[in-house]
Protein backbone atom coordinates (compact mmCIF):
# COMPACT_ATOMS: atom_id res chain seq x y z
CA UNK A 1 0.00 0.00 0.00
CA UNK A 2 1.35 3.82 -0.40
CA UNK A 3 0.89 5.88 2.50
CA UNK A 4 -0.52 8.71 0.11
CA UNK A 5 -3.73 6.41 -1.28
CA UNK A 6 -4.24 4.82 2.47
CA UNK A 7 -7.44 6.54 3.77
CA UNK A 8 -5.17 7.09 7.00
CA UNK A 9 -6.74 10.41 8.67
CA UNK A 10 -3.60 11.55 10.92
CA UNK A 11 -4.16 14.65 12.93
CA UNK A 12 -1.56 16.74 14.32
CA UNK A 13 -3.53 18.34 17.46
CA UNK A 14 -4.03 16.17 20.62
CA UNK A 15 -7.11 15.48 20.74
CA UNK A 16 -8.47 16.86 23.93
CA UNK A 17 -11.40 14.44 24.89
CA UNK A 18 -8.88 11.34 25.20
CA UNK A 19 -7.71 10.75 28.13
CA UNK A 20 -5.33 7.54 28.21
CA UNK A 21 -2.06 7.08 25.38
CA UNK A 22 -4.48 4.19 23.41
CA UNK A 23 -7.75 6.98 22.91
CA UNK A 24 -5.36 9.34 21.73
CA UNK A 25 -3.27 7.33 19.40
CA UNK A 26 -5.60 5.85 17.99
CA UNK A 27 -7.74 8.80 17.07
CA UNK A 28 -4.06 10.27 15.88
CA UNK A 29 -3.30 7.69 13.40
CA UNK A 30 -6.94 7.76 12.26
CA UNK A 31 -7.68 4.13 13.70
CA UNK A 32 -11.31 4.80 14.82
CA UNK A 33 -13.78 7.54 14.36
CA UNK A 34 -16.25 8.57 17.20
CA UNK A 35 -19.61 8.28 15.68
CA UNK A 36 -21.54 8.99 18.87
CA UNK A 37 -20.88 8.42 22.55
CA UNK A 38 -19.16 5.02 22.88
CA UNK A 39 -19.50 4.01 19.53
CA UNK A 40 -17.00 4.49 17.23
CA UNK A 41 -16.25 3.65 13.66
CA UNK A 42 -13.36 1.51 12.75
CA UNK A 43 -11.03 3.12 9.79
CA UNK A 44 -8.96 1.18 7.71
CA UNK A 45 -5.93 0.95 9.71
CA UNK A 46 -7.53 0.51 13.34
CA UNK A 47 -9.61 -2.41 11.33
CA UNK A 48 -6.62 -3.98 10.24
CA UNK A 49 -5.10 -4.89 13.77
CA UNK A 50 -8.37 -5.64 14.64
CA UNK A 51 -9.08 -8.32 12.08
CA UNK A 52 -5.48 -9.65 13.26
CA UNK A 53 -6.15 -10.09 16.71
CA UNK A 54 -9.61 -11.47 15.53
CA UNK A 55 -7.93 -14.19 13.45
CA UNK A 56 -5.22 -15.09 16.13
CA UNK A 57 -8.22 -15.75 18.68
CA UNK A 58 -10.20 -17.74 16.10
CA UNK A 59 -7.07 -20.08 15.81
CA UNK A 60 -6.57 -20.62 19.49
CA UNK A 61 -10.11 -21.09 19.24
CA UNK A 62 -10.55 -23.69 16.65
CA UNK A 63 -6.89 -25.34 18.18
CA UNK A 64 -8.65 -26.40 21.96
CA UNK A 65 -11.64 -27.67 19.56
CA UNK A 66 -13.88 -24.86 20.20
CA UNK A 67 -16.17 -24.47 16.93
CA UNK A 68 -17.41 -21.31 15.34
CA UNK A 69 -21.04 -19.75 14.36
CA UNK A 70 -22.82 -17.05 14.39
CA UNK A 71 -24.91 -15.50 16.26
CA UNK A 72 -27.63 -12.37 15.63
CA UNK A 73 -27.00 -8.85 17.49
CA UNK A 74 -30.72 -8.39 17.79
CA UNK A 75 -32.68 -10.90 20.47
CA UNK A 76 -35.96 -11.23 21.44
CA UNK A 77 -37.05 -10.49 25.06
CA UNK A 78 -38.78 -13.58 25.33
CA UNK A 79 -35.55 -15.68 26.24
CA UNK A 80 -34.53 -13.27 28.87
CA UNK A 81 -37.68 -13.33 30.19
CA UNK A 82 -37.03 -16.80 30.91
CA UNK A 83 -33.84 -16.90 32.33
CA UNK A 84 -35.15 -14.01 34.67
CA UNK A 85 -32.26 -11.51 33.21
CA UNK A 86 -35.09 -9.59 31.74
CA UNK A 87 -35.40 -7.40 34.55
CA UNK A 88 -32.05 -8.05 36.47
CA UNK A 89 -29.79 -6.32 33.53
CA UNK A 90 -31.01 -3.08 34.30
CA UNK A 91 -29.98 -0.18 32.05
CA UNK A 92 -27.29 -1.41 30.76
CA UNK A 93 -29.26 -3.43 28.09
CA UNK A 94 -30.69 -1.45 25.32
CA UNK A 95 -34.23 -2.07 24.37
CA UNK A 96 -36.00 -1.67 21.20
CA UNK A 97 -39.49 -2.43 20.16
CA UNK A 98 -40.44 -3.73 16.58
CA UNK A 99 -42.91 -2.68 14.34
CA UNK A 100 -45.46 -5.44 15.64
CA UNK A 101 -44.58 -3.74 19.29
CA UNK A 102 -42.22 -7.24 20.32
CA UNK A 103 -39.86 -6.31 22.48
CA UNK A 104 -36.22 -6.75 20.94
CA UNK A 105 -32.76 -6.08 22.68
CA UNK A 106 -29.23 -5.41 21.05
CA UNK A 107 -27.26 -8.33 22.98
CA UNK A 108 -24.95 -7.53 25.42
CA UNK A 109 -23.97 -11.27 25.70
CA UNK A 110 -25.11 -14.49 24.75
CA UNK A 111 -26.03 -17.21 27.30
CA UNK A 112 -29.63 -17.13 26.81
CA UNK A 113 -29.43 -17.37 22.94
CA UNK A 114 -26.83 -20.16 22.66
CA UNK A 115 -29.03 -21.76 25.29
CA UNK A 116 -32.26 -21.79 23.06
CA UNK A 117 -30.13 -23.20 20.27
CA UNK A 118 -28.82 -25.79 22.03
CA UNK A 119 -31.75 -27.30 23.66
CA UNK A 120 -33.91 -26.96 20.39
CA UNK A 121 -30.66 -29.49 18.67
CA UNK A 122 -29.74 -31.77 21.38
CA UNK A 123 -31.03 -34.23 23.26
CA UNK A 124 -28.71 -37.04 24.58
CA UNK A 125 -25.18 -37.36 26.56
CA UNK A 126 -24.06 -38.72 23.25
CA UNK A 127 -24.05 -35.14 21.64
CA UNK A 128 -21.73 -34.00 24.71
CA UNK A 129 -19.27 -32.01 25.54
CA UNK A 130 -19.45 -29.32 23.01
CA UNK A 131 -17.88 -25.59 22.75
CA UNK A 132 -18.89 -23.75 20.45
CA UNK A 133 -18.19 -19.72 19.57
CA UNK A 134 -18.99 -16.62 17.85
CA UNK A 135 -17.00 -13.39 17.28
CA UNK A 136 -19.88 -10.91 17.29
CA UNK A 137 -20.95 -6.82 18.26
CA UNK A 138 -21.75 -6.48 21.83
CA UNK A 139 -24.01 -3.58 22.91
CA UNK A 140 -23.45 -2.32 26.78
CA UNK A 141 -25.81 0.71 27.35
CA UNK A 142 -22.59 2.19 29.75
CA UNK A 143 -23.50 4.81 32.59
CA UNK A 144 -19.88 6.52 31.46
CA UNK A 145 -18.48 5.31 28.10
CA UNK A 146 -14.72 5.78 28.19
CA UNK A 147 -10.93 5.48 26.86
CA UNK A 148 -11.99 4.90 23.63
CA UNK A 149 -12.63 1.38 22.17
CA UNK A 150 -11.52 0.61 25.51
CA UNK A 151 -15.36 0.72 27.58
CA UNK A 152 -17.77 2.11 24.91
CA UNK A 153 -21.10 0.94 24.10
CA UNK A 154 -20.83 -1.16 20.89
CA UNK A 155 -17.85 -3.45 21.16
CA UNK A 156 -16.30 -6.75 18.91
CA UNK A 157 -16.32 -9.57 21.67
CA UNK A 158 -15.66 -13.36 21.39
CA UNK A 159 -17.58 -15.38 23.23
CA UNK A 160 -17.72 -18.91 23.88
CA UNK A 161 -20.10 -21.48 25.40
CA UNK A 162 -19.47 -25.11 26.80
CA UNK A 163 -22.11 -27.57 27.35
CA UNK A 164 -21.14 -30.82 29.27
CA UNK A 165 -22.69 -33.83 31.35
CA UNK A 166 -21.67 -33.25 34.38
CA UNK A 167 -19.44 -30.37 37.13
CA UNK A 168 -16.38 -32.61 36.44
CA UNK A 169 -16.50 -32.23 32.82
CA UNK A 170 -17.40 -29.18 32.23
CA UNK A 171 -14.39 -28.64 34.67
CA UNK A 172 -12.04 -29.73 31.68
CA UNK A 173 -13.68 -27.68 29.00
CA UNK A 174 -12.67 -24.27 31.27
CA UNK A 175 -9.47 -25.87 31.54
CA UNK A 176 -9.48 -26.01 27.88
CA UNK A 177 -10.59 -22.57 27.36
CA UNK A 178 -8.16 -21.01 30.23
CA UNK A 179 -5.30 -22.76 28.16
CA UNK A 180 -6.35 -20.83 25.05
CA UNK A 181 -6.16 -18.01 26.61
CA UNK A 182 -3.32 -17.84 27.39
CA UNK A 183 -1.66 -19.12 24.44
CA UNK A 184 -3.83 -16.14 22.64
CA UNK A 185 -2.36 -13.41 24.98
CA UNK A 186 1.09 -14.50 24.31
CA UNK A 187 0.86 -14.66 21.00
CA UNK A 188 -0.24 -11.24 20.62
CA UNK A 189 3.02 -10.38 23.14
CA UNK A 190 1.23 -9.26 25.73
CA UNK A 191 1.99 -10.86 29.47
CA UNK A 192 -1.55 -11.83 30.94
CA UNK A 193 -2.37 -13.04 34.53
CA UNK A 194 -5.49 -15.39 35.58
CA UNK A 195 -7.26 -14.07 38.26
CA UNK A 196 -9.96 -15.43 40.38
CA UNK A 197 -12.96 -12.61 40.34
CA UNK A 198 -16.47 -11.97 40.57
CA UNK A 199 -19.01 -13.13 38.23
CA UNK A 200 -21.30 -10.41 38.68
CA UNK A 201 -24.62 -10.17 36.20
CA UNK A 202 -23.26 -13.52 34.46
CA UNK A 203 -22.99 -15.53 37.22
CA UNK A 204 -21.57 -19.15 38.96
CA UNK A 205 -19.28 -19.60 41.25
CA UNK A 206 -16.06 -20.31 39.39
CA UNK A 207 -14.50 -17.45 36.98
CA UNK A 208 -11.11 -15.71 36.27
CA UNK A 209 -9.96 -12.86 34.28
CA UNK A 210 -7.16 -12.45 32.01
CA UNK A 211 -5.17 -9.65 33.14
CA UNK A 212 -2.70 -7.81 31.08
CA UNK A 213 -0.24 -5.40 32.26
CA UNK A 214 -0.01 -2.15 31.34
CA UNK A 215 0.75 1.73 33.37
CA UNK A 216 -2.49 3.17 32.56
CA UNK A 217 -4.65 0.24 33.33
CA UNK A 218 -7.75 0.65 35.39
CA UNK A 219 -6.99 -2.06 38.20
CA UNK A 220 -4.07 -2.42 40.74
CA UNK A 221 -2.12 -6.13 40.88
CA UNK A 222 -0.19 -7.56 42.76
CA UNK A 223 1.06 -10.71 42.09
CA UNK A 224 4.50 -12.66 42.29
CA UNK A 225 7.05 -12.88 39.34
CA UNK A 226 7.04 -16.76 38.83
CA UNK A 227 3.10 -16.30 37.13
CA UNK A 228 5.89 -14.94 33.81
CA UNK A 229 7.79 -17.78 34.54
CA UNK A 230 5.14 -20.76 33.72
CA UNK A 231 5.93 -22.04 30.29
CA UNK A 232 2.55 -23.10 28.44
CA UNK A 233 4.87 -25.49 26.31
CA UNK A 234 5.43 -27.84 29.37
CA UNK A 235 1.65 -28.23 29.58
CA UNK A 236 -0.01 -31.54 27.51
CA UNK A 237 -3.24 -30.96 25.59
CA UNK A 238 -5.32 -33.69 28.03
CA UNK A 239 -7.31 -33.36 30.71
CA UNK A 240 -4.90 -33.95 33.60
CA UNK A 241 -2.19 -31.91 32.10
CA UNK A 242 -4.68 -28.60 31.68
CA UNK A 243 -5.71 -29.18 35.38
CA UNK A 244 -2.15 -29.45 36.55
CA UNK A 245 -1.18 -26.36 34.41
CA UNK A 246 -4.66 -24.60 36.08
CA UNK A 247 -3.24 -25.16 39.48
CA UNK A 248 0.05 -24.13 38.75
CA UNK A 249 -1.51 -20.67 37.35
CA UNK A 250 -3.75 -20.44 40.47
CA UNK A 251 -1.92 -21.16 43.52
CA UNK A 252 0.54 -18.44 42.46
CA UNK A 253 -0.37 -14.79 44.56
CA UNK A 254 -2.81 -12.40 41.99
CA UNK A 255 -5.05 -10.17 43.85
CA UNK A 256 -6.57 -6.81 42.42
CA UNK A 257 -6.85 -3.86 45.03
CA UNK A 258 -10.15 -4.59 46.41
CA UNK A 259 -8.85 -7.76 48.24
CA UNK A 260 -5.44 -6.75 48.59
CA UNK A 261 -4.19 -7.19 51.84
CA UNK A 262 -0.65 -6.31 52.72
CA UNK A 263 0.22 -9.40 54.99
CA UNK A 264 -0.81 -11.71 53.37
CA UNK A 265 1.39 -10.42 50.00
CA UNK A 266 4.28 -10.72 52.19
CA UNK A 267 3.97 -13.80 53.87
CA UNK A 268 3.19 -15.36 50.31
CA UNK A 269 5.39 -13.70 48.19
CA UNK A 270 9.32 -13.11 48.62
CA UNK A 271 10.04 -9.45 48.26
CA UNK A 272 12.11 -9.36 45.10
CA UNK A 273 9.36 -11.13 43.57
CA UNK A 274 6.86 -9.20 44.58
CA UNK A 275 5.22 -7.40 41.17
CA UNK A 276 2.31 -4.33 41.95
CA UNK A 277 1.32 -3.21 38.76
CA UNK A 278 -1.32 -2.11 36.87
CA UNK A 279 -3.50 -3.66 34.18
CA UNK A 280 -6.60 -4.08 31.96
CA UNK A 281 -9.37 -7.08 31.79
CA UNK A 282 -9.23 -8.41 28.40
CA UNK A 283 -10.12 -11.48 28.81
CA UNK A 284 -13.41 -12.86 31.80
CA UNK A 285 -14.66 -16.44 31.73
CA UNK A 286 -17.12 -18.22 33.91
CA UNK A 287 -18.72 -21.58 35.24
CA UNK A 288 -22.27 -21.50 36.05
CA UNK A 289 -23.45 -24.81 35.65
CA UNK A 290 -27.37 -24.60 35.35
CA UNK A 291 -27.97 -21.00 35.88
CA UNK A 292 -29.35 -20.86 32.54
CA UNK A 293 -29.98 -24.56 31.61
CA UNK A 294 -32.70 -25.09 34.85
CA UNK A 295 -34.87 -22.21 34.18
CA UNK A 296 -34.87 -22.40 30.26
CA UNK A 297 -35.34 -25.92 30.60
CA UNK A 298 -32.24 -27.28 28.14
CA UNK A 299 -32.09 -30.94 29.38
CA UNK A 300 -30.67 -33.53 27.81
CA UNK A 301 -31.25 -37.37 28.47
CA UNK A 302 -28.20 -39.47 30.08
CA UNK A 303 -26.71 -42.69 29.70
CA UNK A 304 -29.42 -44.21 32.11
CA UNK A 305 -32.41 -42.00 30.40
CA UNK A 306 -32.76 -39.96 33.16
CA UNK A 307 -33.32 -36.33 32.07
CA UNK A 308 -30.64 -33.64 33.17
CA UNK A 309 -29.67 -29.97 33.34
CA UNK A 310 -26.61 -29.73 31.08
CA UNK A 311 -23.35 -27.60 32.73
CA UNK A 312 -22.84 -24.90 31.09
CA UNK A 313 -19.64 -22.07 30.91
CA UNK A 314 -19.36 -18.82 29.04
CA UNK A 315 -15.92 -17.29 28.00
CA UNK A 316 -15.36 -14.26 26.63
CA UNK A 317 -12.40 -12.15 25.10
CA UNK A 318 -12.66 -8.73 23.91
CA UNK A 319 -11.20 -8.31 20.31
CA UNK A 320 -11.53 -4.42 20.07
CA UNK A 321 -10.59 -3.79 23.50
CA UNK A 322 -7.32 -5.43 22.59
CA UNK A 323 -6.52 -2.99 19.98
CA UNK A 324 -6.83 -0.75 22.83
CA UNK A 325 -5.29 -2.79 25.59
CA UNK A 326 -2.17 -3.17 23.39
CA UNK A 327 -1.21 -0.15 22.80
CA UNK A 328 -1.04 0.68 26.36
CA UNK A 329 0.74 -2.10 27.30
CA UNK A 330 3.64 -1.57 24.50
CA UNK A 331 3.99 2.21 24.55
CA UNK A 332 7.03 3.55 25.08
CA UNK A 333 8.83 7.43 24.84
CA UNK A 334 6.53 8.41 22.27
CA UNK A 335 6.95 5.57 20.13
CA UNK A 336 4.53 2.98 19.69
CA UNK A 337 5.08 -0.08 18.45
CA UNK A 338 3.03 -3.06 17.01
CA UNK A 339 4.08 -6.92 18.00
CA UNK A 340 4.57 -7.97 15.05
CA UNK A 341 2.16 -10.57 14.88
CA UNK A 342 -0.26 -7.94 14.33
CA UNK A 343 1.06 -4.67 13.37
CA UNK A 344 -1.32 -3.72 10.53
CA UNK A 345 2.41 -3.88 8.03
CA UNK A 346 5.08 -5.94 8.15
CA UNK A 347 7.55 -2.77 7.67
CA UNK A 348 7.65 0.48 5.91
CA UNK A 349 9.82 2.31 3.20
CA UNK A 350 10.69 5.57 3.95
CA UNK A 351 12.80 7.11 0.76
CA UNK A 352 13.92 10.52 0.99
CA UNK A 353 12.67 12.41 -1.06
CA UNK A 354 12.51 16.17 -2.37
CA UNK A 355 11.49 17.91 -6.15
CA UNK A 356 14.44 17.14 -7.89
CA UNK A 357 14.83 14.03 -7.20
CA UNK A 358 13.46 10.59 -7.25
CA UNK A 359 15.91 8.43 -7.58
CA UNK A 360 15.17 7.77 -4.44
CA UNK A 361 11.52 7.08 -4.34
CA UNK A 362 11.85 4.74 -7.70
CA UNK A 363 14.74 2.65 -5.51
CA UNK A 364 12.06 2.17 -3.02
CA UNK A 365 9.25 1.29 -5.64
CA UNK A 366 11.78 -1.82 -6.92
CA UNK A 367 12.07 -2.71 -3.39
CA UNK A 368 8.65 -2.85 -2.48
CA UNK A 369 7.53 -4.69 -5.74
CA UNK A 370 10.30 -7.03 -4.47
CA UNK A 371 8.93 -7.63 -1.03
CA UNK A 372 5.01 -7.48 -2.13
CA UNK A 373 6.40 -10.61 -4.83
CA UNK A 374 7.15 -12.50 -0.99
CA UNK A 375 4.06 -11.83 0.44
CA UNK A 376 5.18 -9.93 2.75
CA UNK A 377 2.83 -6.57 3.79
CA UNK A 378 4.53 -3.69 3.11
CA UNK A 379 3.69 0.30 3.35
CA UNK A 380 5.61 2.71 1.20
CA UNK A 381 5.40 6.28 2.05
CA UNK A 382 5.85 7.97 -1.18
CA UNK A 383 4.13 11.53 0.55
CA UNK A 384 6.66 14.08 -0.39
CA UNK A 385 7.43 15.65 3.11
CA UNK A 386 11.01 15.73 4.93
CA UNK A 387 12.47 13.23 6.87
CA UNK A 388 11.79 14.46 10.02
CA UNK A 389 8.11 15.08 9.87
CA UNK A 390 8.54 11.31 8.05
CA UNK A 391 9.71 9.62 11.21
CA UNK A 392 7.10 11.30 13.81
CA UNK A 393 4.19 9.75 11.94
CA UNK A 394 5.86 6.55 11.69
CA UNK A 395 6.65 6.71 15.45
CA UNK A 396 3.26 6.86 15.83
CA UNK A 397 2.08 4.79 13.64
CA UNK A 398 4.04 1.47 15.30
CA UNK A 399 4.81 -0.53 12.15
CA UNK A 400 7.43 -2.25 13.79
CA UNK A 401 10.30 -2.16 10.88
CA UNK A 402 11.65 0.65 8.75
CA UNK A 403 13.80 0.64 5.29
CA UNK A 404 15.56 4.32 5.08
CA UNK A 405 16.03 4.60 1.66
CA UNK A 406 18.58 8.04 1.78
CA UNK A 407 22.18 9.21 2.01
CA UNK A 408 23.11 6.18 4.27
CA UNK A 409 22.56 3.28 1.94
CA UNK A 410 25.40 2.24 0.76
CA UNK A 411 25.83 -0.02 -2.86
CA UNK A 412 23.47 -2.85 -2.45
CA UNK A 413 22.87 -2.39 1.50
CA UNK A 414 19.74 -0.53 2.64
CA UNK A 415 19.40 1.28 6.11
CA UNK A 416 16.82 -1.01 8.21
CA UNK A 417 15.83 0.30 11.58
CA UNK A 418 13.59 -1.81 14.17
CA UNK A 419 11.62 0.53 16.16
CA UNK A 420 13.54 2.14 19.43
CA UNK A 421 16.42 0.45 18.20
CA UNK A 422 19.66 1.76 16.32
CA UNK A 423 19.38 1.72 12.74
CA UNK A 424 21.87 -0.99 10.89
CA UNK A 425 23.09 -1.27 7.20
CA UNK A 426 21.79 -4.65 5.68
CA UNK A 427 21.64 -6.79 2.32
CA UNK A 428 17.70 -6.70 1.18
CA UNK A 429 18.03 -10.33 1.75
CA UNK A 430 19.02 -10.05 5.04
CA UNK A 431 15.84 -7.80 5.85
CA UNK A 432 13.49 -10.07 4.10
CA UNK A 433 14.60 -12.78 6.52
CA UNK A 434 14.63 -10.20 9.52
CA UNK A 435 11.42 -9.42 8.84
CA UNK A 436 9.75 -12.96 8.23
CA UNK A 437 11.33 -14.55 11.91
N1 LIG B 1 -20.76 -13.71 28.67
C1 LIG B 1 -19.51 -13.44 29.35
C2 LIG B 1 -18.41 -14.23 28.76
S1 LIG B 1 -18.67 -14.54 27.08
C3 LIG B 1 -19.23 -11.95 29.30
O1 LIG B 1 -19.96 -11.20 28.71
N2 LIG B 1 -18.15 -11.55 29.96
S2 LIG B 1 -17.69 -10.04 30.18
O2 LIG B 1 -18.78 -9.22 30.53
O3 LIG B 1 -16.61 -10.07 31.12
O4 LIG B 1 -17.13 -9.50 28.82
C4 LIG B 1 -16.06 -10.18 28.18
C5 LIG B 1 -14.97 -9.22 27.72
O5 LIG B 1 -15.52 -8.24 26.86
C6 LIG B 1 -14.31 -8.44 28.85
O6 LIG B 1 -13.27 -9.18 29.45
C7 LIG B 1 -13.79 -7.22 28.10
O7 LIG B 1 -12.52 -7.52 27.52
C8 LIG B 1 -14.81 -7.02 27.01
N3 LIG B 1 -15.75 -5.94 27.35
C9 LIG B 1 -16.75 -5.98 28.26
N4 LIG B 1 -17.38 -4.79 28.34
C10 LIG B 1 -16.77 -3.97 27.45
C11 LIG B 1 -16.97 -2.60 27.05
N5 LIG B 1 -17.93 -1.85 27.57
N6 LIG B 1 -16.15 -2.08 26.10
C12 LIG B 1 -15.18 -2.84 25.55
N7 LIG B 1 -14.95 -4.12 25.87
C13 LIG B 1 -15.73 -4.68 26.82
Amino acid sequence: MYLSKLFIPITKDLPAEAKIKSHQLMLRTGMIKQSSAGIYSWLPLGFKVMKKIEKIVREEQNSVGAQEMLMPTIQSSEIWKESGRYDDYGEEMLRITDRQGREMLYGPTNEELITDVFRSSIKSYKSLPQILYHIQWKFRDEIRPRFGVMRCKEFYMKDAYSFDLSDEEAKKSYNKMFFSYLKTFNRLGLKAIPMSAETGPIGGDLSHEFIILADTGESKIYTDKKIFEINLKNYKFNDLSLKKMREDFTQIYTATDEKFDKDDFDKKVEKKNQVIAKGIEVGHIFYFSDKYSIPMNCMIDDKEGKKISVKMGSYGIGVSRLVAATIEANYNNDVMKWPKSISPFDVVIIPSISKNNKENLQKAEKIYKDLKKQNIDVLLDDVDENMSNKFKKHDLIGVPYQIIVGSKSEGSNLEFKELNLKSELLSLDNIKSKIKT
